[in-house]
């Protein structure tokens, strides 16, 4: 199956870095309980987390493994259910047709891959038969609002945009009356990236939501933050600090194919229980993927064969 393929494709630093690490701590004969030891140390280093870290080894500890059931296999065992019992209930599949208009606000910090994200998005809701218009509501740099523009045009998708520089909000708001007046399924705003010490565009950013709620009452319907797992721990701040402001529908993480860190997902899930929308494994157009436990799993474990 070629989704499966990609994932497995996007998630191989990740994997391999896990399967090696996995392999040095049992590939020695050493006492049960210093293989414990370098299992945790080992997992925390994998961006797994801390809480996470320590759940596993508890219950590798419950099932009282003679020094001969201590091994990869019995581990992965452990650790696969693990990651099932978090991962799958955030599986959340948002982009089937709908038939009344679905608002998408999308934000996060600088570069985190939103643009690309909504461009990569738009084939996907195109696919789904879907009336889809994007808000070019970056309007921070003249290079955002073409990036954009390129995207849609790739797709035959509509665009609203207005001259850089101009209020973000304003563009939000005309995007959702256009798509309101017009029957349109699904309305993607894209925002600049923003950090929560700009006090200033923080604030801008909760003005295009009080002013997209003046078309629409129950708009946005869902709002995305776009982590980049390259950062690692530091996505987790950055949820904190936009949750602040508005209430995070979900997210969808980008990168995992840049990166031997793929493990923050489990972090950011176990704690913050949010639904992951989609993963993005690579910079082309179908390298965005609805989020499904079971592949991502398999895919991180390396235990995929080619579907
Ligand atoms: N490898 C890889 N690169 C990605 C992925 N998603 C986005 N990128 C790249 O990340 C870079 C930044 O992407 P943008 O979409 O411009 O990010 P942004 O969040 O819109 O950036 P700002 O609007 O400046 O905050 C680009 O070079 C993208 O091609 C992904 O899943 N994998
Ligand atoms: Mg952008």
């Amino acid at each position: 199956m070629q989704i499966f393929k990609k994932i497995t494709e996007g998630l191989r630093k990740t994997s391999k870095n896990f399967e090696s690490g996995l392999d040095n701590i049992f590939n020695k004969s050493k006492p049960s309980e210093e293989i414990l030891q370098d299992l945790e140390d080992f997992m925390i280093s994998s961006d797994i987390g801390i809480a996470l870290t320590e759940k596993i080894i508890a219950n590798v500890k419950n099932q009282k493994f003679s020094d001969e059931e201590l091994n990869k296999n019995n581990f992965i065992k452990i650790l696969k259910g693990e990651m099932l019992s978090i991962l799958k209930p955030a599986e959340s599949n948002i982009f089937n047709h709908q038939n009344s208009l679905q608002t998408i606000l999308v934000c996060g910090v600088n570069g985190t891959g939103k643009t690309t994200t909504i461009g990569k998005l738009c084939k996907i809701l195109k696919n789904n038969n879907s009336k889809v218009i994007v808000g070019a509501a970056d309007t921070f740099r003249a290079a955002a609002i073409e990036q954009i523009e390129n995207w849609c045009k790739k797709n035959n998708i509509d665009i609203e945009k207005s001259n850089p520089g101009s209020d973000p909000a304003s563009v939000a708001f005309k995007t959702i009356e256009k798509a309101k007046n017009n029957n349109y399924n699904f309305c993607i705003i894209d925002t600049a990236g923003r950090l929560h010490n700009k006090k200033n565009l923080m604030e801008e950013f909760s003005k295009i939501i009080r002013v997209i709620k003046k078309v629409d009452q129950q708009a946005p319907q869902k709002i995305i933050i776009v982590l980049d797992a390259t950062t690692g721990q530091n996505a987790l701040n950055q949820i904190e600090e936009f949750n602040k402001i508005c209430e995070l529908s979900g997210i969808i993480m980008t990168k995992l194919d840049g990166t031997a860190k793929g493990g923050v997902l489990l972090t950011i899930t176990e704690k913050y229980k949010l639904p992951i929308f989609a993963i993005g494994v690579g910079e082309q157009e179908d390298d965005l993927q609805p989020f499904n436990a079971d592949n991502f799993i398999e895919a991180f474990l390396n235990n995929g064969t080619d579907k």
